[in-house]
């Protein structure tokens, strides 16, 4: 990790009041969930973008099913990783603190963040698809595939933002205002393809945010970034988090040590 640019990094932060995040898969790849592209992301033969739309729903309710039920049953077990942890921790350091996740598995809660976006839905909602209401359901394995609407029979739906469905109009627009207000925002774990989502980091940049990617690889946005740094998110995360907090300390500020 190239020492100068965290030095540089450090001191924008320490200085920043309002930060947004923008996480994909890759942030939960070390808990042990798999991520959409490349070998992970297919379930038997089927690719994830073929299951999670309307028209396969249509089609074959109890198919699309089983696959969200094998996904819920991987889930369910996990537990947050460093970045997860970081990330909540960094609620009490910065004035304002959000993250717009494109992950439906529920972890950012789970490690304590409480100002998180979810742009596209989140695994444990179902939705009933006759008056659209929205329930919690954590049963693994369902007893029952397709599951029905306890109160009027009709089929349940992952309450899931699916290919060529709209994201909740209000969420997005909280999304784009989150990240036109905020003075630092970190892209962590996206293959940065999936749109509206993917805008964002181009909306902070336009917005005079400093942009920073942490990601295995480069991504079609890596040249737009004012910061990339190559790797793990569960290793770089606490390894800035360390640098800040020294920093902060450092500048007099109360930063207890991180997570
Ligand atoms: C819409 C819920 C229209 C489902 C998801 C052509 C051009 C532009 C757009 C389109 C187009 N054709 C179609 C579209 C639209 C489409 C889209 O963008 N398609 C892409 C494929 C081109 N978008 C939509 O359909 C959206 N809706 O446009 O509606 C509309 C508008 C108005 C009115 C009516 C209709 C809906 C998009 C949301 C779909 N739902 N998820 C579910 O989960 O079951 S998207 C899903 O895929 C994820 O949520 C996420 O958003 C995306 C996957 O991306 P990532 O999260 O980035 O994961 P990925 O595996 O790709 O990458 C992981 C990255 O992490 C990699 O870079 C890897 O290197 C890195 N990594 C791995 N391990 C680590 C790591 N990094 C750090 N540390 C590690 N340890």
């Amino acid at each position: 990790m190239d020492d100068k640019r965290i030095a540089l990094l450090t001191e924008i932060l320490a200085g920043a009041r309002r930060v947004a995040v923008l996480t994909g898969a890759g942030i939960s790849a070390e808990s042990g969930v798999p991520t959409f592209r490349g070998k992970d992301g297919l379930w038997k033969q089927y690719r994830a973008e073929t299951l999670a739309t309307p028209e396969a729903f249509e089609r074959d309710p109890a198919l699309v099913w089983e696959w969200y039920d094998w996904r819920r049953g991987l889930i369910a077990p996990v537990e947050p990783n460093p970045g997860h942890r970081v990330l909540a921790g960094w609620q009490d350091l910065f004035e304002d603190l959000a993250v717009i996740t494109q992950n439906v598995d529920g972890l950012h809660e789970k490690a304590g963040s409480r100002n998180v976006v979810e742009l596209h839905g989140n695994i444990w909602k179902v939705r009933c698809t006759r008056d659209h209401t929205v329930s919690e359901s954590r049963l693994t394995p369902l007893p029952e595939i397709p599951p029905r609407c306890p109160d009027c029979g009709a089929l349940l739906r992952p309450h899931i933002v699916w290919f060529g469905e709209a994201l909740d109009a209000s969420l997005l627009e909280r999304a784009f205002a989150l990240t036109e207000a905020c003075q630092v925002m970190f892209v962590i774990g996206t293959s940065a393809v999936v749109q509206p989502a993917a805008s964002l980091p181009y909306a902070a940049g336009r917005a005079g945010a400093k942009v920073v990617e942490i990601n295995l690889e480069p991504t079609p946005f890596t040249p737009r970034a004012d910061f990339f740094f190559p790797g793990k998110a569960g290793e770089i995360l606490p390894l800035l988090d360390r640098r800040l907090r020294d920093s902060l300390r450092a500048g007099g500020r109360d930063a207890p040590q991180g997570h």
